[in-house]
């Protein structure tokens, strides 16, 4: 065992130690209060006081006083019981994911695709040999349940033991396929092995030897893209055999920018058990090139990266900036490599910051009537276009981004009296607090399923854009759109991990509210992806990223203790823990 796990306990027990000191939100009574998102609860209006000529007036108006605040109470009442307690609400989510689980198991176990409605399954790149891409995926969400389940332990052991075996058996990535994916391959494979094998050192179960072992032999033949003198950007695909890279067949060969800065918490972590600094080093070089060459903290980027960059130049490819797909992680990573080794340097936390600064300057709007804000696009750059205000729900992990960016994995009203927490600070969370409300509209404000579509469109008052079109749907609340083809629904994480890092971060029970609203629709609704979200016309398919990340992220919203503070997730909700001492 490394020093820095020695260090990292916490995740053993669920109980708040005894030593801590409560934090005055803490304290607070669980109450619900809407307007609560700023992590500042905000006093709800109280009747007006009176003053009477009459004393009969006065208990009329007594009695008018009691009944209305007696209803208030009990629809108060009403709105803050929907799971009863935090032990039923996780005891519920244990049973959807081991129901959804087991039809996997059923249908298509060690397949790569699942589709849920035909009970079949396949493979990625060759029929015959799979990756473990929904079975690597799910072992540590099934490793968190084990650890805090009341009911179901048994079970979780089991399906563990079953993965294992599997592993043991069947997968072999000495594959000659032509080309996978490398970003998705690192955040999904080599994070789900070296999370399962942090977590399995620290619930004491499963065969950790087994995760840390395949991580290396992964980790191995990944790392190639750094090795023999290979280009600081990496290309997008790599051949796992013959370990050979492949630029992009589209978008004239670049990369995106999301992917090849999505590859650092994995290949950190992995250096330190492996006692690697060369691949530390190694998988920090990108930003050396694409900061200098593009001078991307200059006037013309503002910290806001495009979104494909050409690896052998390391230039951008074009102006297209947004934080939905090709970019989002980009800005994630700033802040986790940071988190991660914190007493290492600051270099990472001022890259996010300035990237920060920037999306605040040129792509944060509010909707009309209800002025939702919404984090938007600059299709051509932040000089030569508009705000677009078309939101990914990719986009909806920024709202617990920027809530971690403020307080470090700490609670906010502790945060708030220290002396670090400045102003700057306040408005991004300010603003991690807005997003993440605006994304639980795009679920609370669809009728019929109650979930999110994949884009939206944000209705700017304007009158004058693209919102013209007729065949848009439009929400009751008039500040929504949705176009025809973005009506499905992948089961994305990003909303439910935004009200999970709220929650843990405030203790605000409204955030509990949301997740469990969204839990239920999602499980309403057959816990498979959908084609329609407007009338719950289902599609044949899901995503690991459903068991390794949405219904993890639901599940740690009612464990009642997670200390932030100790351990980083990877854009795949992989859990590695925070590397004390480098
Ligand atoms: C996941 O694979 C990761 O979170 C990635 O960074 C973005 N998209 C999916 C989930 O939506």
């Amino acid at each position: 065992m490394s020093s820095f796990e020695k260090n990292n306990n916490s995740m053993r027990s669920r109980k708040p130690s005894s030593k801590k000191k409560k934090t005055p939100s803490e304290k607070k009574p669980n109450v619900v209060d809407h307007k609560d998102t700023n992590g500042e609860r905000e006093i709800t209006n109280l009747p007006p006081s009176f003053t009477s000529k009459s004393a009969k007036k006065k208990i009329w108006s007594l009695s008018f006083v009691i009944i209305v605040l007696a209803l208030k109470l009990f629809q108060w009442q009403k709105a803050t019981v929907p799971y009863v307690s935090s032990s039923n609400a996780r005891n519920a989510i244990e049973l959807t994911f081991l129901e959804s689980w087991s039809n996997y198991v059923e249908d298509a176990f060690g397949y790569d695709v699942y589709h849920p409605l035909s009970h079949t399954g396949q493979n990625m790149v060759n029929e015959t040999k799979p990756l473990g891409w929904i079975v690597v995926d799910s072992i540590d969400t099934m490793m968190l349940m084990y650890n805090n389940s009341e009911n179901n332990k048994q079970r979780f052991k089991s399906e563990i033991e079953r993965c294992e075996k599997w592993i043991i058996e069947c997968l072999d990535y000495d594959i000659d396929h032509n080309e996978l994916n490398i970003f998705e391959t690192t955040i999904r494979m080599l994070g789900g092995f070296l999370s399962a094998y942090y977590l399995s050192t620290q619930f004491n179960v499963g065969n950790s030897t087994l995760y840390l072992d395949r991580a290396i032999d992964l980790g191995s033949r990944l790392s190639t893209i750094y090795e023999n003198g290979q280009r600081s950007i990496p290309y997008s695909s790599i051949n796992l055999f013959t370990k050979q890279t492949f630029k992009s067949h589209a978008d004239m060969g670049a990369s995106s920018t999301a992917e090849f800065t999505t590859l650092q918490l994995e290949f950190k972590y992995l250096s330190v058990l492996i006692d690697d600094v060369e691949l530390w080093e190694n998988s920090e070089r990108c930003y050396d090139v694409l900061y200098s060459v593009n001078n991307l903290l200059g006037s013309y980027y503002d910290g806001l990266a495009p979104i494909y960059v050409q690896p052998d130049s390391g230039r951008f490819q074009g102006n297209n900036i947004r934080l939905g797909s090709r970019g989002d992680s980009f800005y994630e990573y700033l802040l986790k490599q940071y988190l991660l080794s914190p007493k290492n340097s600051t270099k990472f936390y001022d890259l996010y910051r300035g990237s920060m600064e920037g999306v605040k300057r040129h792509l944060v709007g509010k909707s009309e009537p209800h002025k939702l804000t919404y984090i938007g696009e600059r299709v051509n750059g932040i000089h030569h276009s508009s705000l677009s205000p078309k939101m990914d729900h990719l986009v909806c992990f920024m709202g617990g981004l920027l809530m971690m960016g403020a307080t470090e994995g700490n609670n906010i009203t502790w945060s708030k009296k220290q002396p670090w927490f400045d102003s700057v600070r306040w408005e991004d969370w300010k603003l991690g607090a807005q997003i993440t409300k605006t994304c639980y509209h795009m679920y609370h404000d669809i009728p019929g399923t109650g979930l999110s579509p994949e884009i939206v469109v944000f209705n700017t008052g304007n009158g004058n854009n693209e919102q013209q079109q007729n065949d848009w749907w439009k929400s009751d609340s008039g500040d929504i759109y949705i176009k025809p083809l973005d009506k499905h629904n992948l089961q994305r994480p990003e909303t439910v991990e935004s009200i999970f890092f709220a929650y843990h971060l405030t203790k605000s029970n409204v955030f509990r509210k949301f997740g469990w609203e969204i839990y239920k629709n999602f499980k309403a609704h057959g816990m498979t992806s959908l084609n329609n979200v407007l009338t719950g016309e289902p599609k044949d398919n899901i995503e690991s990223f459903w068991y390794a990340e949405t219904l993890k992220y639901l599940y740690l919203l009612f464990v009642d203790e997670f200390d932030l503070t100790k351990v980083v997730f990877n854009t795949e909700a992989h859990i590695f823990p925070v590397l004390r001492e480098q």
